[in-house]
């Protein structure tokens, strides 16, 4: 008897022990990227000498850096689209949409497996896949073939009964999650969504809670495939692609969470981290300066024709800046058809492209102090460009209603109609093309802003190292390696990128690590929660950090430190971060002898005091480590591990 998640891994699996907190090598069906991960990823492809990709579909998206002011974010996109023609992957054009709508819409399958170069990948668990969130290196080596190496999960079932109320949506489900479980509650873990509550729910319901399952720390989520799944396909002109999926009668589970849809009320994240969740009628009333709709949360077709319904007849607050993005461009164009947009227009909301936009920081940004309502999945210090915003995380509904009275808003106590007709899908992939049937005639373009990837050396066995930053908990990947319009088209420019890391933490930290010779981070809990963006590894590398000592890590982040040759050492006790202050000197001897789970001695020269840590990492692992990371593992090695 197996769970749904059990029965898809186990299908892929091709080593390891099925068993929670075994490592399993598992072979990935499909893959993603977008663009301010996908430079580093396919060059890294490239890096490792492979002409076509070895998957059953690979599709490269662009959808971040789309405000185009210099020719950077332009030079990306012009290779990314003729490294894809080259090299068997299917590429989507900017403004067709945002990777993880688009790829629910037209390429996800149930019952597959999906790694992509973005944590938000897990949205196509809605479509009962196992999508996995990776750094670009990872999914160049699953291009390349060669399969994904994971911890296996625990399978925690979320069992859902009863009906959402008027005016409560999915968004609010995942935030009751979060609420309960925290930012780091789901390391470790799938859930899998079960019960009487699933078919009350759309699949764009379903996504909304798979894509934040992200925030949750999660390795991935999961509902079944179902009657509701066929129709979404039927819609999208793909119903050969439908199989029914669940779980077996009475497989069993390593928790259970149970979820009564309804009891459940709107709700919002309030600032500055996804799980610091509140009821909204709480903040009823409070001033609202922006609200911002869209991402690939909430932009999906119903979520739009939700605000539609709440937007009709009205006009937004005069203090009140709206702005809406589509998830795709098939979804604007029927939204266009049915009239839903002209209702934006009317209600005098600001309309953008079908991409990342605000979300990750590309345009409006908020003014200073003011208040910013996102239907998005993070709200990370800095994230929205003004440190002095305010950002709150809810939903499509709330975002409506509060945009219109210019406060905080309960949806559920405004009337407007919920109930619409699912009209066949637009289809439409005119934006999408298929790789080149000439690979060996395409000439990949590298414009000046793609410099070469950089290149560690192999791990020494003896160092030492000052601490270069102290840091709290729950640091994310956006402290580390800042999103944003100026930040972000430096992504295929990793010398450049570097010189912005930790800059909201540590003005200038690229000077300490340049005056120092590198040197060690030192950090609390959950390090490197959030993206996937393997940049956060990489630009530290770049700068010569040898090692990461934290209380502990989020899933992501661990994997890509071990790519880029970075050791990710534990506290054995906790207790120690207390003891040792930035830049003390540390001493590291005979790394090389480094063993799974067994403690490390690190001496601290300053203190003159021992640090015992661990290192809770597999023993292929630390072979990465030892050769500077996976690609120069990947390069030495090559004959033996890639079929070319
Ligand atoms: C994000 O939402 O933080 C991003 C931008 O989509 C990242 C990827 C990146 O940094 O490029 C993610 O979620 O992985
Ligand atoms: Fe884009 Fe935001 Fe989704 Fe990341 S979370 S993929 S930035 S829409």
């Amino acid at each position: 008897m197996k769970t749904l998640a059990q029965k898809i891994l186990d299908a892929h699996v091709v080593s390891g022990t099925l068993k929670a907190g075994e490592q399993v090598e598992i072979i990935m069906d499909q893959t993603l990227t977008q663009d301010a991960t996908g430079t580093m990823a396919y060059m890294q492809l490239e890096a490792m000498g492979i002409g076509q990709v070895k998957t059953e579909l690979s599709v490269s998206y662009v959808d971040h850096n789309t405000l185009q002011s210099g020719y950077m974010n332009a030079d990306d996109h012009a290779y990314l689209q003729s490294v894809a023609a080259k090299h068997g992957i299917y590429f989507s054009k900017a403004g067709n949409g945002i990777c993880h709508q688009l790829h629910l819409e037209r390429f996800a399958k149930p019952g597959r497996t999906l790694i992509g170069s973005d944590s938000h990948t897990p949205t196509g668990g809605a479509m009962a896949m196992i999508a996995i969130g990776a750094g670009g290196l990872d999914v160049a080596k699953a291009m390349a073939g060669i399969p994904y190496r994971i911890t296996y999960p625990k399978i925690c079932q979320v069992r859902l009964s009863g009906k959402l109320a008027h005016g409560v949506s999915a968004k609010d489900i995942i935030l009751e999650l979060l609420r309960r479980e925290s930012v780091k509650g789901g390391v470790g873990k799938i859930y899998e969504y079960t019960g009487e509550g699933v078919c009350t729910l759309s699949v764009y319901q379903r996504a909304t809670i798979t894509n934040m399952g992200a925030e949750l720390g999660a390795t991935t989520s999961i509902f079944p495939s179902d009657e509701t799944t066929r129709e979404f396909l039927v819609r999208q002109q793909r119903e050969e692609d439908f199989i029914p999926l669940a779980a077996d009668e009475g497989a069993e589970y390593d928790e259970t969470i149970e979820i009564d849809l309804s009891t459940l009320h709107p709700a919002a994240a309030c600032p500055n981290s996804p799980d610091n969740v509140l009821s909204v009628a709480s903040l009823a009333g409070k001033k609202v300066d922006q609200v911002a709709i869209g991402s690939c949360t909430n932009s999906g077709y119903e979520d739009l024709m939700k605000v539609a319904s709440i937007l009709k007849g009205r006009t937004i607050a005069p203090n009140v800046s709206l702005v809406i993005s589509p998830g795709s461009r098939q979804v604007m164009r029927k939204l266009i058809k049915n009239g839903a947009f002209a209702t934006f227009v009317d209600a005098g909301a600001r309309i953008l492209e079908c991409t990342c936009g605000p979300c990750i920081g590309m345009g409006q940004s908020p003014k200073s102090d003011g208040v910013s309502l996102r239907t998005f999945n993070r709200n990370f210090y800095g994230r929205s460009g003004t440190l002095s915003a305010e950002v709150y995380l809810v939903s499509p509904e709330t975002a409506a209603a509060s945009a219109i009275t210019g406060v905080f808003t309960d949806p559920a106590t405004l009337e407007y109609d919920d109930q619409f007709e699912t009209e066949p899908s637009y289809v439409d992939d005119s934006l999408i093309y298929a790789p080149a049937d000439d690979p060996e005639q395409v000439e990949v373009i590298f414009g000046p802003n793609i410099k070469p990837l950089p290149i560690n050396d192999a791990l020494e066995n003896t160092f030492e190292k000052k601490i270069v930053i102290k840091l709290e908990d729950n640091i994310t990947t956006d402290h580390i390696a800042p999103a944003g319009a100026k930040v972000l088209p430096y992504r295929s420019n990793i010398e450049k990128l570097s010189t912005f890391v930790f800059e909201n933490n540590k003005k200038d930290f690229y000077k300490v690590c340049n005056e120092h010779n590198g040197g060690i981070i030192v950090a609390g809990e959950n390090y490197g929660q959030g993206s996937s963006r393997e940049h956060a590894a990489l630009a530290p590398m770049f700068l010569g950090v040898k090692a990461v000592i934290a209380k502990s890590f989020a899933r992501i982040h661990l994997a890509n430190l071990i790519n880029f040759g970075i050791i990710p050492f534990v506290f054995a006790d906790k207790a120690d971060y207390d003891r040792i202050d930035d830049l003390d000197d540390l001493v590291f001897e005979n790394v090389h002898g480094l063993a799974n789970d067994v403690n490390f001695i690190v001496y601290d020269r300053t203190k003159d005091i021992r640090i015992p840590v661990v290192a809770q990492i597999s023993p292929a692992d630390f072979e990465l480590l030892k050769y500077g990371g996976a690609l120069n593992y990947i390069r030495s090695t090559q004959d033996t591990i890639l079929d070319k």
